[in-house]
């Protein structure tokens, strides 16, 4: 059995100018995954479930975990030192780490410390998001917003935590999708799922249907196909969505399906944020063999204008992605 850390030291290698600060960033990201695991698995009887009452930059409430999650990450990652900078999906503003130490790292970090933290009160499954970055100003100096403004093709690692029936994290440095499970009673994440692939068909479509009404016309269409009796393309699809992307993402990269985020009459781009969640999943799908749009164009070349820009978003199986393309492009989205 390989353990993370086994596995990120492995493949230090294929970084060509590696020196050792990425192995150990993962590293404070596993440490923060297993503390908030911990603090999880005790929604119920600790005082963590519900929300704070205070609204985050995005005008959204915030809830107990969100903040506890965000500290925890924030905190360790700082105390490894190897970022000069991190953005959050709930701070405000970029944080910089203006220290002699964090000037001279050349990474930065952006993430969604608990995606879906609305889910915790219900028991089901929650999630982490991390995207990491080269960063473009130079070495010796304060962290600019320019180095979290880049495009997801930018991206040197991706990945996310899946606090579900087992805990898992996932992630990719570009060299394929790699899957590792937490062992409970030692706290160590072992390597169970090595080079995951999204088949290219596959028979589920995630979204939240309740905004039907709402969707533009290529999106209503596509819908309807997916609902439509069709044996040899095995529709009708089946309708999976748990409404935490983590948990819809991990399931349609492991069983072949669409997730879609689509803008809205009342949220014309959508809900789902560019920086914290569409550019991290977006670099894990086309790496496990799929594909991610925002109804036209991929993810990933999308230059960033802002931190919290919202953009509509369509990820998952290469065929079914692409059959839904056509569609937005023939009747709008
Ligand atoms: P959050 O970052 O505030 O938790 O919101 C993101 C979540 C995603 O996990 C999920 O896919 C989506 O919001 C669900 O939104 P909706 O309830 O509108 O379907
Ligand atoms: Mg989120």
């Amino acid at each position: 059995m390989i353990t993370l850390g086994e596995f990120i030291v492995d493949k230090q290698d294929d970084f060509p100018e590696a020196s050792g600060e990425l192995t150990l960033l993962l590293g404070a990201i596993r440490l923060a995954a297993k503390v908030v695991n911990r603090e999880i698995n005790k929604a119920g009887i600790a005082d963590i479930i519900g929300s704070t009452g205070v609204e985050n930059v995005q005008g959204e409430v915030q809830q107990k975990m969100d903040l506890y999650a965000n500290d925890k990450f924030k905190a360790t990652i700082e105390a490894r030192g190897e970022v000069c900078g991190i953005a959050s999906e709930e701070e405000d503003e970029f944080i910089c780490f203006d220290t002699e130490r964090g000037r001279n790292s050349k990474y930065v970090i952006l993430m969604d410390p608990l995606d879906g933290s609305s889910n915790i009160d219900v028991n089901v499954s929650v999630g982490t998001i991390f995207s990491i970055y080269k960063r473009t100003s130079p070495l010796g100096t304060p962290v600019q917003l320019e180095d979290f403004l880049q495009p997801g093709d930018k991206q040197v690692v991706a990945g996310y935590v899946v606090y579900g029936s087992s805990t898992m994290l996932v992630y990719t440095t570009g060299n394929g999708v790699h899957g590792f499970t937490c062992d409970p009673s030692l706290g160590v994440f072992y390597l169970s799922h090595e080079n995951m692939q999204i088949p290219d068909n596959g028979s589920i479509y995630s979204i939240n249907e309740g905004n039907y009404l709402k969707f533009p016309l290529g999106v209503k269409k596509y819908l309807k196909y997916c609902q439509e009796i069709d044996p040899p393309t095995n529709r009708p699809y089946t309708s999976r969505y748990i409404g935490s992307l983590v948990s819809d993402f991990h399931r349609n990269l492991l069983k072949g399906g669409i997730y879609m985020y689509p803008s809205t009459a009342s949220a014309p781009k959508g809900k789902l944020r560019l920086l914290y969640e569409c550019n991290p999943m977006a670099f894990l799908m086309e790496q496990a063999g799929g594909i991610a749009l925002d109804g036209e164009k991929r993810i990933m070349e999308i230059n960033p204008t802002e931190l919290h820009q919202r953009i509509p978003f369509f990820c998952g199986s290469k065929n079914m992605v692409n059959d839904a393309r056509l569609m937005l492009e023939e009747h709008g989205y």
